[in-house]
């Protein structure tokens, strides 16, 4: 039976049994009514639920800051199985100058997420982006440079090996033309330094799983392109890879129609692919037809990763429109998140849950 086949006889099953428990629930409601001590007929779900019944783990980028805060740390705890630093992980955060390590933040993170039974999504150890000066201004020769990246990849992922399930090891390494990113990485140590990267994670923390990260790859297009050759080249030369991470910031209606044969393409390689940190912003004001149209393409996104065996999972880029970067980088869009300003649910959340299958 193929798995189109299989989950249709599931649904019809369940349909099935839906509708006779609702005829003997009005049954029942008439002959025996229900006690004030019955416990809630219906249980409420969540997002780490759906994920789970699906056979994959749903995350959020945790903000350092907000975990203080009970409502959103109660979110964050209670629907996600799954957690990415937003920040605390980054280059200028970990080792702002040289030799001088700070892990109080992503040890912060770790304490959380153990305490709550929840994997760790590393992020992020090599990126061109939050820097710091000494590594970005280019004054380092290639063997400089080469010692100054491996040793930062030896110490944080060393630090926290056993306790990160996955690492972003390169970030955003590619043009949108599919050619790479003139990063300092880039200029000074030349294509192969990709590799070594992986190479040094690896020894690190042979454990984890470890991936390469970017934005605008979900459609098949010449920025993916470029990844797709990157990592079969890697793989042809036995460089421990195990994961790509499509970013998924994307906009209200424009989900690549590709997307899961996009995802399908990369897990041929023998890689998994994890959808890391979906958005979907809109132009602001947002109204009822936007978060509607929101919500499908939640459930087109999450759906085309569980389409695919080897999807391992989806993380979202933030829990409520409140804390989200979008507002910051494209003024007058936002609203890109499943919660909203007041951390309530937005349809998005329903469409999340509907992706998972549940
Ligand atoms: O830009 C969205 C994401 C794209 N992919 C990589 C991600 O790492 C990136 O995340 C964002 C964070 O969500 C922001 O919170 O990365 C931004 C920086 O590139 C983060 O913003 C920065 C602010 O720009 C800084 O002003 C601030 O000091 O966060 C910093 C730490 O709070």
């Amino acid at each position: 039976m193929s798995p189109h086949v299989r989950k249709a006889a599931v649904v019809a099953a369940a349909g099935t049994l839906v509708a006779g428990l609702a005829i003997y629930g009005s049954a029942q409601a008439q002959e025996e009514p229900v006690q004030p001590h019955d416990p809630p007929v219906t249980q409420q779900s969540t997002l780490r639920a759906a994920a789970e019944a699906s056979g994959r783990f749903v995350g959020t980028a945790i903000n350092d800051g907000l975990l203080s805060d009970p409502t959103y740390s109660s979110i964050a705890s209670s629907e996600f199985s799954s957690v990415t630093a937003e920040n605390v992980m980054k280059w200028e955060a970990v080792q702002p100058s040289q030799g001088s390590f700070d892990f109080s933040g992503g040890d912060r993170l770790v304490d959380f997420a153990q305490a709550n039974d929840q994997q760790v999504w590393g992020h992020t150890l090599v990126w061109h982006s939050q820097l710091p000066g000494w590594v970005s201004g280019g004054g380092f020769g290639a063997d400089e440079l080469r010692g100054v990246m491996n040793d930062h990849i030896a110490e944080v992922a060393g630090h926290f090996a056993g306790e990160v399930a996955y690492w972003d090891v390169v970030n955003e390494a590619f043009n949108e033309d599919g050619t790479r990113r003139q990063s300092v990485f880039q200029t000074t140590l030349g294509d192969g330094y990709i590799a070594e990267a992986f190479r040094a994670a690896d020894a690190a923390d042979p454990n984890a799983k470890l991936c390469i990260n970017d934005y605008n790859i979900e459609g098949v297009n010449a920025k993916s392109d470029g990844v797709y050759e990157l990592v079969s080249s890697l793989l042809d030369q036995g460089v421990p890879i195990d994961c790509v991470g499509f970013q998924s910031h994307l906009i209200v209606g424009q989900v690549p129609g590709d997307l899961q044969q996009n995802i399908e393409r990369f897990t041929e390689l023998g890689v998994e692919v994890v959808l890391t940190e979906i958005d979907i912003r809109m132009t602001m004001p947002s109204d009822a037809a936007k978060l509607e149209q929101q919500r499908q393409d939640y459930e087109t996104v999450v759906a085309a990763c569980t389409a695919v065996p080897g999807c391992a999972g989806a993380t979202v880029w933030g829990i409520s429109d409140r804390d989200s970067w979008v507002p910051d980088v494209f003024p007058g869009e936002g609203a890109a998140c499943p919660w909203d300003e007041n951390y309530q649910r937005k349809p998005a959340y329903d469409g999340i849950v509907a992706g998972f299958g549940s």
